[in-house]
Parts: structure tokens; C-alpha cells; sequence
């Protein structure tokens, strides 16, 4: 009752390769310095978010430290995180963002 049905046949079957993964979320944190303007910019181009929604997600990391910005498996969210430390860094703006398990 309840449960999660995929894991649970998943596990009848005790095949560990049927379990769903770990989640990992993609998270923004705020600077001083970084223009408004290329946060949104990265928002849309990393994140698929549409103009309104980077807006969005950049003033709550601007008001509250920091934000989620998306939930993936381990390597899509490492390798998200990346480029944008990257690309911040090419563009020269401090910022920076991390990668954290969902609990
Ligand atoms: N605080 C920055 C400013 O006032 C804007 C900003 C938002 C920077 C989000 C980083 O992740 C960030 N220009």
C-alpha cells in the first residue's frame, strides 16, 4: 500500500541495476558581483528554463542565498554544474554553483 511500485518490483526481482538512482539537485549560489542579466542568461541556456522562470529562480538565489536549479541523476548534475563554473569563469563572474543529494 502506499509504496513506490517500480522499487518495489525492482526489488522482487533483486536486480540493484532496477533501482532508481540517487538524485542529485543543481545549486546556484549568490555573489556581489555577477550581473543579474548573465545569471538569467545561464539559467535559460544550462537549465532549458524560459525567460520568466530564470528570472524567477535568480531572484530567490539573490534574496536568499541560494537555489535549486534542477534535479538529475549524478552525472547529468555534475556535468551541468561544470559547465556553468566554466562558463562563469570564460565570462569572468564569481559565480558558482554546486552539486548536493537529495535527501
Ligand atoms: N547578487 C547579484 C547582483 O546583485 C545577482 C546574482 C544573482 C548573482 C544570482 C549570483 O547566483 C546569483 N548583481
Amino acid at each position: 500500500p502506499g509504496g513506490n511500485e517500480e522499487e518495489d518490483v525492482a526489488e522482487q526481482l533483486s536486480d540493484p541495476e532496477l533501482k532508481e538512482p540517487p538524485l542529485y539537485k543543481v545549486v546556484l549560489h549568490n555573489d556581489d558581483y555577477t550581473p543579474m542579466e548573465f545569471v538569467v542568461e545561464v539559467l535559460q541556456t544550462f537549465f532549458a528554463m524560459d525567460h520568466e522562470k530564470a528570472v524567477q529562480i535568480m531572484l530567490a538565489v539573490h534574496t536568499q542565498g541560494q537555489a535549486t536549479c534542477g534535479i538529475y541523476t549524478r552525472d547529468v548534475a555534475e556535468t551541468k554544474c561544470h559547465q556553468v563554473n566554466e562558463y562563469a569563469r570564460e565570462c569572468q563572474h564569481p559565480l558558482l554553483c554546486d552539486v548536493e543529494q537529495v535527501e
